[in-house]
């Protein structure tokens, strides 16, 4: 790349963030070659240790978050959030921004050669380290995801829509390819990890049990069904063809609050959607409504197309004995 071209144009990003953006498309370039590399470089995707809340810690999940703090230590970032260390990081002092981010989602994919990403949160730093986090997800300033896939892509919103950026393997530049993605109104597919069925809450087994029965069901239309196990990888194809995806709660130890975590993974996303027309919940009420009590503390999340999205809610709705029923005799949704 001629060393004048910038890595990413600076027209549609704000100026106080822009440096911020070019240092995460700047290491993402580098990451893009180790995952590439696979085996022939570095193992990437055996344990090395085990993170806050107990969940293993491959080798790609270390090295991309110290890859990620050396680079942002140069910017305008006081506070440094991530899934991979149990307190935030001071990274300058003199900082004004908060940066939140799991700097490798998707880990148990690296080993399989499916899409995995990087997604970061961002938010003016308050005086205290927590504080800066532990606010309304609605006070997010930029949220984004960097997809590791046969593309590696940027999806980026500072409030004024969600846009999408490609990396040029020629020039090695993130190229604005869409200035205002729109989740579509149409699409067929759910996204959950069905092995969990036993697990969930009534209501969660009514939808999906009346999106299985297809045009049998109340649903009257048949669905299909997606899990990647890489949350950037599937909120890249909800962004792109629509659907829902679920991560709800469920009764395994644990997973009372889901799995998915509010303050690098779930805040970052929602922006992302509702920017881009969709909605967020946690079942019921927007996740940029919430706001986390602890920094590694989890949330479920539903998130997709809106129409989808709102009748999840109102499935929490209804009276015990038709969310109970079989789909045949329950009373809502003839369509
Ligand atoms: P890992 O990073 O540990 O692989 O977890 C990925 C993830 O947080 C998210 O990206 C997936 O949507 C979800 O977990 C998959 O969870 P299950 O393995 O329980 O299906």
């Amino acid at each position: 790349m001629p060393s004048n071209t910038p890595i990413i144009a600076a027209d549609k990003i704000p100026a106080d963030l822009y440096p911020v953006i070019k240092s995460l498309c700047t290491v993402a370039v580098d990451v893009v070659k180790i995952i590439a590399k696979g085996p022939l470089g570095q193992s990437l995707g055996h344990e090395v240790g085990e993170n806050s809340d107990g969940d293993g810690q491959k080798a790609l999940d270390v090295l991309t978050d110290e890859m990620f703090a050396a680079d942002l230590k140069n910017q305008n970032v006081r506070w440094y959030a991530s899934e991979e260390q149990e307190e935030v990081v001071e990274l300058n002092p003199q900082g004004t921004l908060a940066l939140a981010i799991d700097p490798l989602d998707g880990s148990s994919n690296i080993d399989v050669n499916v899409s995995i990403g990087t997604i970061f949160s961002i938010y003016n730093a308050k005086d205290g380290a927590n504080e800066s986090f532990l606010r309304p997800a609605n006070e997010q300033i930029c949220g984004g995801y960097i997809i590791y896939g046969p593309q590696t892509g940027l999806m980026v919103t500072f409030g004024k829509g969600t846009q999408y950026y490609l990396l040029d393997p020629d020039t090695g530049t993130f190229v604005l390819i869409e200035d205002g993605v729109t989740v579509p109104a149409d699409s067929n597919e759910f996204a959950i990890n069905a092995s969990n069925y036993r697990h969930w809450t009534k209501p969660v087994r009514a939808f999906i049990d009346d999106c299985v029965a297809g045009v049998e069901g109340p649903r009257e239309k048949n669905f299909n069904m997606r899990w990647v196990g890489s949350l950037v990888a599937e909120t890249h194809r909800i962004l792109t063809r629509g659907g829902i995806f679920l991560y709800p709660s469920d009764a395994r130890p644990g997973y009372e609050q889901g799995r998915l975590r509010m303050v690098y993974e779930c805040a970052p996303m929602a922006f992302l959607i509702e920017q881009a027309g969709g909605q967020a919940t946690d079942g019921s009420d927007p996740i940029m409504n919430h706001q986390a009590e602890k920094l590694h503390a989890r949330t479920p999340l539903i998130f997709g197309t809106s129409g989808k999205v709102a009748r999840v809610a109102t499935y929490h709705d209804l009276p015990e004995e038709e969310v109970s029923a079989l789909f045949g005799s329950r009373g809502l949704f003839r369509n």
